[in-house]
């Protein structure tokens, strides 16, 4: 019943006939009201308010969930490892700046908040942590795993990374110095020679291959069993590859691909592999790296067994920026006219990309992702018209995993002046990215267990496959196949806002605060 309602984890319930709260559901009825906009011929537009009323169906159990990262001995795999154990155990380490106690900094779940409302009595808004918004997973509750090519137990890979304080390693080391992952497969055409000598822990296998798919999936199945889990979600934070080609017959559609794999065909990369494989297992699958792991047959595939993917390519920092300040930028009537930006860094992920092929993934994933912004603004630009844009990217071993992202915004303002925009980010890439892994598995994990129905349909159904709703944290957004991709950060953040709110019933967020303009 509705007033069986809260559980004790509740922070808030929501009260409106559009609610019910029972055991194991909250359940809301929510009116999404949206434009529809024909041309006529005379050019002129008519704009016509519309209304779908939706049924959202939220499971409350939070289950016991499992992490498995592909590249798990890297910086960011042993990174946010460490960073997970030290909250999870409440550590506090010395550094030269006093003591630092664990943090969850840089989550957009765990360390930001939302607007729930006005208060009854003081007229002040209401601020939650979104974390608290849906019943979900917390981060110290994960059970982590995975796979690398790289033997090294995660203490040893911690150490390789070259990303903590010894003060914090100190303390984590004996848990980490016991969690070694699984041989991975190493097909070393995919990513750069450079990268050979890290590769001695190899499920055996140089090409796709069915018994790839199987070891894969057993491995996800012995993991959620040791560990008594109840999910189990996957994500690449393994090395760039090079993009595949995208062939007819081979990778095109679900089936195609599933006979590349089995024919062993050396366009099928790793990751791929992986994909097919969590899609497979029913385990999402979420790809942090930027190369095309998610071919037509891949989605083909995860579309025809419902099975959930997100990707492509952590957006940490300068990207971050990028998508911020451009949104800003266009959106003052400021036409940007070029963007140069230039990165070095020292860690494997720069040793890596020193290679043309996966240097080439990463430049596509970083120069398209202002394009949503400029299109939108067809008063600044015409049509095809587009800032100039350049990504350079150099390995520069001495400054390791504190990449320098240098951006030059240039741009035309009022009666033919120009503004030009310097920055300097140290983007700590590995304490950048690891908010985003967690982020990306708490969110895919609670879209899991919202479900939906349109009009008064019979029966509810899942998301779409392509769990779109991570862009926020993603460089190159997947979106289902003929839908637009958005890169604006603000509107990536309202689209993850307003579908948690409307799952409880709540109105997206609206700035207008007609209660403080209107009285
Ligand atoms: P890293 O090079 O330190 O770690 C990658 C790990 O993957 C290595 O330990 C390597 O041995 C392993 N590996 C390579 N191929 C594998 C395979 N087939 N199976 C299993 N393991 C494999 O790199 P880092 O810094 O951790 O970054 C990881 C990925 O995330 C890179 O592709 C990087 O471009 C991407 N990324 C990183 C961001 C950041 O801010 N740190 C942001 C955006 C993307
Ligand atoms: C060079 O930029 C190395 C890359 O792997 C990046 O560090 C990573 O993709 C993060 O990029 P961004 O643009 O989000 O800072």
């Amino acid at each position: 019943t509705s007033s069986a309602a809260a559980s004790v984890r509740d922070l808030f319930t929501v009260t409106s006939p559009n609610v019910v709260y029972t055991d194991s559901e909250i359940r809301s009825k929510y009116t999404y009201r949206t434009t529809l906009v024909n041309r006529g011929d005379d050019g002129k537009y008519v704009a016509t308010p519309q209304e779908t009323v939706y049924d959202f169906k939220v499971d409350r159990k939070v289950p016991k969930l499992g992490v498995m990262l592909v590249g798990w001995g890297g910086n960011n795999g042993s990174t946010v490892t460490a960073g997970i154990i030290a909250n999870r155990r409440g550590l506090v380490w010395d550094t030269r700046e006093g003591p630092r106690a664990a943090n969850y900094y840089g989550s957009v779940i765990m360390g930001s908040t939302m607007k729930l409302g006005t208060d009854a009595k003081t007229r002040k808004d209401v601020n939650i942590p979104f974390h608290d918004v849906l019943p979900m997973v917390h981060p110290n509750d994960l059970v982590i795993g995975g796979w690398d090519i790289s033997k090294l137990s995660l203490a040893e890979s911690m150490d390789r990374a070259q990303v903590l304080e010894p003060t914090l390693k100190a303390q984590v080391r004996k848990e980490m110095a016991e969690m070694v992952p699984l041989p991975s497969i190493y097909y070393p055409d995919f990513i750069a020679a450079n990268q050979e000598d890290r590769a001695d822990n190899l499920i055996p296998g140089s090409k796709a291959s069915m018994a790839h798919v199987e070891q894969i999936r057993k491995d996800i199945r012995d993991f959620k069993a040791a560990n008594g889990l109840d999910k189990v979600i996957v994500q690449w934070t393994a090395n760039t590859e090079r993009f595949a080609d995208i062939l007819e017959g081979v990778n095109d559609t679900a089936e195609n691909l599933l006979k590349a794999i089995e024919a062993g065909h050396e366009e099928v990369s790793p990751s791929t592999v992986f994909a097919v494989s969590c899609i497979l297992e029913g385990a999402p699958f979420i790809n942090g790296s930027p190369q095309n792991t998610f071919v037509p047959g891949a989605i083909d595939l995860a579309e025809k067994h419902n099975a959930f993917i997100g990707g492509d390519d952590f957006k940490s920092g300068q990207t971050k920026m990028k998508s911020a300040l451009v949104d800003f930028l266009i959106s003052a009537g400021i036409k940007l006219t070029s963007i140069a930006s230039y990165n070095h860094l020292g860690n494997n992920d720069g040793k890596n990309l020193s290679s043309h092929k996966q240097f080439r993934s990463k430049e596509i994933s970083k120069s398209n992702v202002v394009d949503d912004m400029v299109e939108a603004n067809s008063v600044l630009y015409k049509e095809g018209e587009h800032p100039d844009h350049t990504v350079v990217i150099k390995y520069m071993p001495a400054v390791g995993d504190n990449k320098r992202a240098l951006d030059e915004y240039y741009a035309e303002i009022f009666m033919g002046g120009h503004q030009t925009i310097s920055i300097f980010n140290v983007c700590e890439d590995s304490l950048l990215a690891s908010p985003l892994i967690i982020d990306l598995v708490l969110v895919a994990e609670m879209m899991t267990r919202i479900q939906w129905k349109a009009n008064g349909e019979s029966e509810f159904k899942n998301f779409h496959s392509v769990l779109s709703v991570l862009s926020y944290m993603l460089k190159a957004p997947l979106t289902p196949p003929g839908t637009p991709v958005i890169n604006a950060l603000a509107k990536q953040r309202g689209a993850l806002t307003n579908i948690f709110r409307a799952c409880v019933g709540l109105e997206p967020e609206s700035d207008m605060t007609l209660e403080h303009k209107l009285f």
